[in-house]
């Protein structure tokens, strides 16, 4: 991933953009010691016109992501240290969210539990404490609001020029008028990047140009999947209201002729989301002007490729003319939440330009395809500096102290990168970009995407799905209604009712008691083969794979330093062929880039298909349709063989999630549908019911079984995690093993945590913050009500002194603090008993 020279920061790199993203990326590389950094933009500096140039940049840090946070974090920090002509780059004016309707106020409970859980100081305030902050609020429209008094406004130029001066004093080089027109590339890797005025030779290229990344891709080869859509903004009229000091029953801000120079805001940025709103003043000396954004309108995109030049733009490439129309009812609701704004009107508005891709998060990292080709794209001015630092970190160490793995350009599947399926996405999430969204909400265009072979049967028997990974995945079963008819669970909330059944319990029940089917077909498959695959495997891995044929082994990915990048299970089928079950297809492309010649790496997830057969009987189902043996000693725990059953020639893995006797049963897609109607007819004789993924999360907790991405990530390592039993150091070199060196032994600063909640009626659904003595000491990582215990499980981050069982936390639930006390894990089958017989 690094170019092939022996100090990375010796490589040239050429940036292309001079927006905040590369001038912040240009800061961040030579403060590492880069010494050859050239930012080409096509406009002129310090403000080329793209959406920086124009950015009103607020700068609200919370978010259910933790990685948008902690990027969104570091900029505050870092744009707070910065000045240009004495005036700071960062005004920390705090941030107020209001609600008007009570979905967005139970809404902003649990964002200050998110809020809590990431490290964001933020308080729920009633009406007239917002009004004290705003005083220009009707505090008779709103519910509260929550207010993080460390957030606040970026001034996005001045921090363009501060780094830029910093970066240019050491050595870097910033082109103005210098428009990209090719990218040169050799054997797989760039060379140089060709302009209008010459061409820049570089071992790295970074493509930090904002909403004009697909025309950089283009000029590359590499998809960037992004969406620029115009998004508008608009100032009033001089308000004297904004000039005047704060409310006379003493006001929290100073009064506005204490701003200083360059203060342009004194009070809070606000938001109004019910009506996807935002706000923020511009005070001058003469007075303010209020300036608003909607989110409201139509969603108005635009195509990258025919962008104006700077020189041909009728204000900047990124400012398209104001369309007043579209801004009609955000003028009417800004009025209604503000009335001061009925006697004011628009005096100057404009649509300005930028990237929405198909999960709102940026577009980073390295292509594979073309070496030291990077994107730093639709990056918010709010995640910027944190962006920026996570770029270098990658460039220079070859991957970013923190886990970005929701931002990594490796994340989509093919099936969600075609043009129609980025506009699609682009498009739905300008229009939900405020919305009160559900952790487990699915996207409803496009669908259905992706289906398994069994996707026919699983309609036939009611199944009710979300989407992943373009997948339509069952979460439980309507057929199974009856059997849930004689189980009492506990009336669940509102939110925790929503994309949740009681049928999911008897699906849980019905593996447990006798046996059920589990489409595992997204489970994602590689196939490693070739006469160097075991050590490739080996030297990839933690676990030991050098095993006979029939082998399963449970083993994880690690980054140089230690950190888990995945975790696996290795099937070795033949002496050179092992079939990975694995999670993200950033696995695919890990084990792409480091697979010597000779080896093949396959992902066959798409042309084949898998069903769990999970429960106490499940030997008993499958056994009568196949001559092999299936009996424990034959077919012993983590195994693997070839057999047919009935027609149908599968590999069996006798490998469980659930916790459960049973095989993963695998074969080609014509074939699946035929293999689920073999198990579901030899079923019938044992209650054999169809299970759904609410299930699966349930049980999969009770025994203890970590979800990648969720309870671990690169930020973790092995012991922490408690996966340390999956680290063999003595089998020989493998990738992080040096890292890991001594932390087997030495004492844990943290640890994944189960929890379990007190009372059997409460449920959590994750991120929320865990408190020790009443502070946030922690955070959920995934939670679901175990079934078999008759309660909620909730695994956690927390200090390693507070994971002991017996310990009492308390767990926030949309302000509520829950309690839950330290378990001892697994909660079910300790001994094993189920699985190994
Ligand atoms: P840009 O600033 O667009 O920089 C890309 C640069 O690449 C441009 O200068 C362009 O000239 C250059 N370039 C492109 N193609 C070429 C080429 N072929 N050759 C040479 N140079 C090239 N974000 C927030 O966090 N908070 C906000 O409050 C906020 N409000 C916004 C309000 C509006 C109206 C808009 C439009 C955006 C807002 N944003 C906000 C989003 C934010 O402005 C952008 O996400 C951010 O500025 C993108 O920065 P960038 O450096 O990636 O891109
Ligand atoms: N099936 C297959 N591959 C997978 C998963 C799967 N790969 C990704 C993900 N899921 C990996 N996660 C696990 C977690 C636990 C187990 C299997 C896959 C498991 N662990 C046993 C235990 O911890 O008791 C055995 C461990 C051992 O003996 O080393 O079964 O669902 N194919």
């Amino acid at each position: 991933m690094t170019a092939p020279l022996t100090d990375p920061r010796e490589a040239r790199v050429v940036i292309i953009g001079a927006g905040i993203v590369g001038c912040s990326l240009a800061d961040e590389l030579t403060a590492r010691g880069w010494h050859h950094v050239t930012v080409l933009d096509q406009g002129p500096l310090p403000a080329p016109g793209g959406s920086t140039s124009h950015a009103p940049g607020l700068v609200f840090r919370t978010s259910p992501s933790k990685t948008l946070t902690e990027f969104a974090a570091y900029t505050v920090r870092k744009f707070g240290a910065l000045r240009v002509d004495g005036a700071p780059c960062f005004l920390p004016v705090g941030g107020l969210e209001v609600a008007t309707t009570e979905a967005r106020w139970a809404d902003l409970h649990r964002k200050a539990g998110l809020a809590a859980s990431w490290g964001v100081r933020g308080r729920l305030l009633d009406p007239q404490q917002c009004r004290k902050l705003w005083p220009l609020l009707d505090e008779t429209r709103i519910l509260g609001g929550f207010h993080t008094p460390d957030d606040g406004l970026a001034r996005a130029v001045p921090a363009c020029r501060a780094q830029m001066a910093r970066a240019e004093r050491r050595g870097a080089r910033f082109l103005a008028r210098h428009t990209v027109t090719g990218i040169e590339r050799a054997a797989g890797r760039v060379t140089g990047v060709v302009t209008d005025r010459g061409t820049f030779p570089a071992d790295h290229i970074v493509s930090a140009a904002g909403f004009w990344g697909p025309v950089i891709g283009a000029l590359a080869g590499v998809d960037v999947p992004l969406l620029p859509l115009a998004h508008q903004y608009a100032t009033t009229e001089p308000l004297p209201e904004l000039a005047a000091p704060n409310s006379p029953d003493g006001g929290l801000l100073p009064a506005l002729d204490d701003t200083g120079p360059g203060q342009e805001a004194a009070r809070p940025i606000l938001r109004h989301q019910d009506r996807d709103l935002y706000f923020r003043e511009h005070l001058d000396a003469t007075g303010g002007r209020l300036g608003i954004g909607s989110y409201a309108h139509r969603p108005l995109p635009v195509d990258p490729f025919t962008v104006p030049a700077y020189d041909d733009a009728p204000a900047m490439p990124s400012a398209l003319p104001f369309t007043p129309e579209d801004f009609a009812p955000s003028w009417r609701d800004s009025a209604a939440l503000l009335p001061a704004l009925g006697r004011s009107r628009i005096a100057h508005g404009f649509n300005g330009v930028f990237s929405f891709t198909p999960d709102g998060m940026p577009v980073l990292g390295e292509s594979r395809a073309l070496r030291g080709f990077w994107l730093a794209e639709a990056v918010w001015v709010t995640h910027s500096a944190g962006v920026a630092r996570a770029v270098a970190q990658w460039m220079t160490d070859g991957r970013p102290a923190i886990d970005v793995h929701t931002c990594d350009l490796t994340r989509f599947e093919d099936a969600q990168r075609s043009p129609a399926y980025t506009e699609q996405r682009g498009a739905q999430n300008f229009i939900e970009v405020y919305d009160v969204l559900h952790p487990l909400q699915p996207i409803e265009q496009p669908r259905p995407l992706r289906t398994s072979p069994f996707h026919p049967r699983q309609r036939e028997l009611g199944a009710y799905f979300l989407e992943s990974g373009g997948w339509e995945r069952p979460h439980w079963y309507e057929a199974n209604a009856p059997l849930a008819n004689g189980i009492r669970l506990p009336e669940r909330d509102a939110w925790s009712a929503r994309y949740w059944s009681p049928i999911a319990a008897a699906e849980a029940a019905a593996t447990r008691e006798r046996v059920a089917l589990y489409d595992m077909t997204p489970l994602r498959r590689l196939e490693v083969t070739g006469p160097g695959a075991l050590d490739f495997l080996q030297c990839m891995t933690t676990n030991q794979l050098r095993k006979k044929p029939g082998s399963v082994t449970y083993t994880l990915l690690l980054d140089e330093a230690g950190g888990i990048r995945s975790d696996l299970t290795v099937a070795r089928l033949g002496p050179d062929h092992f079939q990975i079950g694995a999670n993200s297809p950033a696995d695919l492309d890990w084990l792409l880039r480091h697979a010597p010649d000779g080896v093949s790496v396959r992902d066959v997830t798409s042309g084949t298909c898998c069903v769990g057969v999970w429960g106490p009987l499940a030997r008993d189902l499958v056994q009568p349709l196949t001559r092999d043996d299936f009996s424990h000693d034959a077919f012993g725990y983590f195994r693997a063989r070839h057999t047919y059953l009935g027609h149908v020639p599968v590999t069996a893995l006798r490998v469980s999630y659930v916790g459960e006797l049973g095989w993963e049963l695998y074969t080609t897609a014509d074939l699946g549908l035929r293999l689920w109607d073999t198990l579901w007819e030899a079923g019938q004789a044992h209650g054999v019911v169809a299970a759904g993924r609410s299930a699966f999360n349930s049980l999969r907790l009770e025994k203890g079984y970590r979800a990648w991405g969720a309870d671990m990530t690169t930020e973790h390592h092995p012991y922490e995690a408690g996966l340390g039993f999956a680290v063999r150091p003595g089998k020989g070199d493998f990738t992080g093993r040096a890292a890991l060196s001594g932390l087997d032994t030495a004492p844990l600063t943290r640890k994944l945590t189960c929890l379990t909640l007190d009372d059997p009626a409460a449920v959590v659904l994750g991120s929320e913050p865990v408190l020790l003595d009443g502070a946030p000491a922690g955070y959920v990582t995934s939670a679901g009500y175990g079934y078999t215990i008759g309660r909620c499980i909730a695994y956690a981050w927390l200090p390693a002194a507070a994971a002991v069982p017996g310990t009492a936390v308390h767990i926030e639930y949309f302000g509520k603090p829950l309690p839950a006390t330290v378990a001892e894990e697994p909660l079910v089958d300790p001994g094993r008993e189920r699985i190994r017989r």
